[in-house]
């Protein structure tokens, strides 16, 4: 297998930049590049870097045996000056040793995953961690790194080659009086594991949504203040403000962290009928952003009459908001603001922060991607025919199926873990 290498720390011009090698060939490329001979393991050295009689730079050089590393093959951390003609040096010098070669994208994480280091949801977990804007990205990827998902699934798949192992045995070495399809016994358990990931499906899709962000809608008659709104939410001129009626044509989005939640705003274009083909547009997509919305924000002028559009689009997903409380009128529910005398501000604020947070309460760990959750849907539909097979080989069938399918999401289910488990539970002379 070649040995692969990577600048692992980010862009160019940095104080310090991290290269890392896996393979067998990192340690003698470090010890080729450095004269040291023998490198403590996991200690910092200070080393003179060069090739082919020149010197790359002075920098840092540990070497990660294996197993103890992040990949579990040979592992060598160059930390150098972070300038481009260093890095490029380095990576030219480690080219041109034997069977080395630059990593693809994920191949570190990949080895670690093919050496048994980490299952397909700590591999996921690493990606989040590295995209994670907010505190609670970060906290979700890091338990999830911790195992939190990998645990539950592990659970399941245990629990669930047993009842497998046990249905086989019984199609083995029937009992005279052997039901048609599975066992009451069986079905017990098959039911109870079923109910369990119907329960954990059940969670509002909040770890997904963590990943993605939460999307809240911006909507209201035009001129209402939308876009001044959006603009002071995200502390900046993202959209177009005038006194024109109709201003805003495109969704216009803005990211934020509210509360330590990843939230997406879109600002749209004003509700109200109109002939204008390209505004008629804008409104279109302003309902559709508005209907897939995880929470809206309707915006009323205090100084107009309330305007029955937007009103029609009033849910329990959605807060009223009264704009423009410094030119007076007199609102009749939800939240009075003024984004120019920031009046009402922080009431609002604190309203749209609670309800962001209320959308990711619940116990325990959630999938957080869709592959996740489609493998889990798929072990339940087949977990419940299993229950209404009308034989024992096609409940064992569905089982396996079931077992396959959670087990795809951590990728650690063998084969060879049933077998041991029939062995280790039966005495095979029954
Ligand atoms: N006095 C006052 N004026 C405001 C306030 N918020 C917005 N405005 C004004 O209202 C007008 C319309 O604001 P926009 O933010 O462009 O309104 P909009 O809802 O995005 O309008 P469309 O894009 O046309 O649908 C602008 O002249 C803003 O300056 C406010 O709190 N107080
Ligand atoms: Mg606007």
């Amino acid at each position: 297998m070649d040995t692969i290498f990577a600048l692992a720390s980010g862009s160019y011009r940095s104080g310090v930049a991290v290269v890392r090698v896996s393979g067998s060939q990192a340690l003698p490329a470090l010890l080729s590049l450095t004269g040291l001979s023998a490198p403590d393991p996991r200690h910092a050295l200070l080393a003179d870097i060069s090739h082919a009689g020149r010197r790359i730079d002075r920098g840092l050089v540990i070497a990660f045996p294996a197993p103890a590393s992040f990949t579990g093959d040979d592992v060598v951390e160059f930390h150098l000056h972070g300038g481009r003609a260093v890095i490029d040096g380095l990576l030219a010098a480690l080219g041109s040793f034997p069977d080395c070669r630059m990593a693809l994208p994920g191949e570190f994480t990949r080895r670690a995953f093919e050496n048994g280091k980490l299952d397909l949801t700590g591999a996921e977990a690493i990606a989040d961690l590295i995209d994670a804007e907010t505190e609670a990205q970060r906290e979700q990827a890091l338990s999830q790194l911790d195992g939190s998902l990998s645990r539950i699934y592990r659970d399941w798949t245990d629990r669930l080659a047993k009842i497998l192992a046990h249905q086989e045995a019984d199609i083995e070495f029937p009992d005279d009086d052997m039901p048609t399809g599975i066992s009451d016994v069986l079905k017990n358990d098959v039911g109870a594991l079923a109910a369990e990931i119907r329960n954990h499906l059940d969670d509002k899709r909040r770890g997904e949504r963590l990943r993605d962000g939460l999307r809240v809608a911006i909507i209201g008659a035009p001129n209402a203040g939308k876009s001044t709104l959006l603009n002071a939410l995200a502390h900046r001129d993202v959209a177009i403000v005038s006194a024109e009626a109709g201003t805003t044509r495109d969704v216009i989005e803005a990211h934020l962290n509210l509360g330590g939640y990843p939230v997406i705003v879109a600002d749209t274009a004003g509700l109200r009928d109109t002939a204008h083909v390209i505004e008629a547009e804008g409104i279109r997509r302003a309902q559709a952003r508005a209907s897939d919305a995880d929470i809206k924000i309707a915006l009323f002028d205090s100084t107009a009459p309330v305007d029955a559009q937007t009103r029609a689009l009033v849910d329990d997903k959605t807060i009223v908001v009264y704009t423009k409380r410094d030119l007076g009128g007199t609102p009749r529910d939800g939240y009075a603001v003024s984004v120019h005398t920031e009046e009402g501000m922080d009431e609002f604020l604190s309203a749209l922060t609670a309800t962001v947070a209320a959308q990711f309460t619940g116990k325990g760990a959630s999938p957080t991607r869709q592959r996740h959750r489609s493998a889990l849907s798929e072990a339940v539909v087949h977990l419940e025919s299993s229950l209404a097979a009308p034989l024992p080989e096609l409940a064992a069938e569905d089982l396996r199926i079931a077992l396959g399918a959670i087990g795809s999401i951590t990728g650690r289910v063998h084969v060879e873990d049933l077998l041991d488990r029939i062995f280790r539970d039966f005495c095979i002379g029954k």
